[in-house]
Parts: C-alpha cells; structure tokens; sequence
C-alpha cells in the first residue's frame, strides 16, 4: 500500500500566514465599525462607561486624527488638518459589532501648539493630565510622536503622569508616525531609541499615506479590548495572535 498524505488532515492545519490574515480581518473590521459617540469641551462632561477606553493622545499636529481615521478605515470620523490645534474637543468614537459597544476610541486635542494662548495650554494640560489620572474606564493609551521631532519634554511629561497607571497595568503603545518623511535606516533608528526610552510599551512605525504599520497597530487595539482571548470570543482560525 502507497503511503499517499490525507487530504482530511493536511486541510484541518490552517497555516501560519492564513492565521495572521485572519486576525487582521478581524482586527480591522471591528475598527470599522467606529462610530462617533460623544463630544466634550471637558473631562465632567463625558459620559462614565464600563467598556474599555483607548486614548489617543501627542503633540498637535502629530497625526492623531488620521490615524484614527486610517484604522477605521473612514475619511472624515475624527477631525484632521493641516493647521495644528484642530482637534479642540475629547471626542469619543463607540466600537463594536451589531451596535453594540465593547470598546471606545478618545481622540484628544494636541499640546505643545505654540500659538495657543498661554492660559489656554495650561488649562488644556490640566485637562489632559486629569483625564490621564482619573478615567476609570482608560485602558490604553496610544501616544503619537513624529519622529522628526522625537519625544519632546511634553511627551515625556506625559509619560511621567501615566507611569503609576502603567504600573497598575494601562497599555501603552508610542507610534512614530509620518514614517514616511524618513529612510529606512532612520527609522530602524528612532524605532530602537524609541523602545530604550518607552519604558514598557509597545512602539510602532506608521504613515498614513503609505499604510504602513496599519495591520500591527489594529491588532494590538483589538487585543488590548478583548483581554479575555480570542480563543472565547471568536472560531479559532479567526483568532488573532498575540
Ligand atoms: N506625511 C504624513 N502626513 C501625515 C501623516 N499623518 C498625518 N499627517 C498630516 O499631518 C497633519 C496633522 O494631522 P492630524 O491628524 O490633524 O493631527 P492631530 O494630531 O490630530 O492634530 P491636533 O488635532 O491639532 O492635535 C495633516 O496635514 C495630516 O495630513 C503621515 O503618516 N504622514
Ligand atoms: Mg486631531
């Protein structure tokens, strides 16, 4: 008798690369699903909520509003210009399939825009820094830096601020964005910089116009707000890895 393969068992074994596939599917459809929320000029007027809240937060201008965009793959969710300063609200923007929210997204106004009015910057760090302490619900944050600039003294300011709740387990992702402006060695660069001084968290290159880091970023989000596994939540050969 030949010793011919079964075709029953080489199908059950879903390779690798069909695996990866998969979680980026889903990690990217349900970013899809984002829908805008609510909208505050400050921190007591959002809504409490029990799902988990992941955080956008940078410099101005560093590309908060487009990435959010790009991830949910929507022109026009949140708020992106040219002139810095355009986000002015926390805006909240509620995921999850069939309507039903199982996570939320904050986009938050820039710092550091030199022509805002000195009172209004400390007001507006104020703000920040209190909502970085006391949201109940923040889960993560995701903290955009253009690598031309690096992590300037607000950034890691703001590092400073979180670190007790990054210690009591908030994630923490640091994407250096506008990867497109450098050269690949530029980036390997500031990309190892970057994870010495990140003190924990993830880091991850980005450019909105070339999708680069698109997929990376995704599934860490959706892993983030699913910490209970892929494996009770979805089919196995849909689950997203790790
Ligand atoms: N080249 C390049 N430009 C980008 C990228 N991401 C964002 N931009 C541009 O950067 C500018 C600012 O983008 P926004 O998304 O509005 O920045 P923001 O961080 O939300 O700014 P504020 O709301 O002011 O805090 C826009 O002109 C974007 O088109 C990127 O990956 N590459
Ligand atoms: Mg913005």
């Amino acid at each position: 008798m030949t010793n011919t393969p079964n075709p029953r068992a080489t199908s059950a074994v879903t390779p690798p690369a069909a695996l990866e596939k998969s979680a980026e599917t889903v990690a990217l459809g349900w970013l899809h699903t984002a829908r805008f929320l609510t909208t505050a000029p400050q921190l007591h007027f959002l809504p409490e909520l029990d799902v988990p809240e992941i955080a956008f937060v940078g410099r101005s201008n560093a590309g908060k509003s487009t990435c959010i965009n790009i991830l949910t793959q929507q022109k026009q969710l949140a708020f992106a210009s040219k002139k810095p300063g355009r986000t002015q609200h926390i805006n909240l923007f509620a995921l999850g399939k069939q309507g039903q929210t199982d996570a939320v997204l904050t986009d938050l106004p820039g710092y550091g825009y030199a022509a805002v009015p000195k009172q209004d910057k400390i007001r507006w760090q104020q703000v920040m820094a209190n909502y970085l302490v006391t949201r109940k619900n923040l889960h993560a944050i995701v903290l955009m830096c253009d690598p031309r600039h690096g992590m300037t003294e607000l950034d890691e300011i703001l590092l400073d601020v979180i670190r007790p709740r990054v210690q009591e387990g908030l994630k923490f992702l640091i994407i250096l964005t506008k990867a497109d402006k450098l050269t690949r060695s530029e980036q390997a660069k500031i990309l190892s910089i970057t994870k010495l001084q990140a003190g924990g968290g993830e880091v991850m290159l980005f450019s909105a116009p070339k999708r680069q880091g698109i997929e990376e970023v995704a599934k860490l989000l959706w892993n983030w707000a699913h910490p209970e596994g892929a494996s009770s939540a979805l089919p196995a050969d849909k689950a997203p890895a790790a």
